[in-house]
């Protein structure tokens, strides 16, 4: 399985990279692409509606503000949907925190920190790992590994 990197805008790149360079770590194939829920919500759709088909595992979704793509993809797909709020605007990220994890019930998104593109990447890996003994073994010693840093 792959995961999808998405991304509000192409300003957003720098602050998601983690998210990619995490999932090479493990092995696990990663698209990133910019897709906005506000300026282009057709492609938005299109390529969530099409995700599981297409070989997705998980979606990965950070914007800024209260654009907010985390929940629109979410809308449509039942695969897991990891939301990453973005720094930056008037408010500088709480804004996009609060849309992105005060989700309604039904349609969840795993919301993490303020820029925290490599722990969503970490969370897809565990995703992967509970059916993969060999990744769930890779995950153990990049644990080990990070607390003796
Ligand atoms: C959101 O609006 C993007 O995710 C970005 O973080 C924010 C600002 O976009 P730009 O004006 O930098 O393109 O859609």
């Amino acid at each position: 399985m792959k995961v999808a990197i998405l991304m509000g805008s192409p300003n957003d790149q720098p602050k998601m990279a983690p998210a990619a360079t995490t999932l090479a770590e493990f092995g696990i194939d990663a698209e990133e692409h910019v897709m906005s829920a506000h300026r282009n919500p057709a492609t938005v759709v299109s390529f969530t509606e099409a995700a599981r088909e297409a070989g997705f595992g998980a979606l990965i979704c950070g914007a800024g503000m209260a654009a907010h793509l985390a929940g629109a993809v979410a809308a449509h797909t039942t695969l897991p949907v990891v939301g990453v709020p973005l720094s930056g605007g008037a408010l500088n990220g709480v804004d996009a925190l609060y849309s992105t994890v005060q989700m309604p019930r039904g349609i969840p998104v795993a919301t993490v920190a303020v820029d925290g593109a490599l722990n969503a990447a970490l969370l897809v890996v565990e995703m992967f790992a509970i059916t993969d003994a060999a990744l769930a073994e890779r995950l153990a010693q990049y644990r080990a590994a990070w607390g003796a840093s």
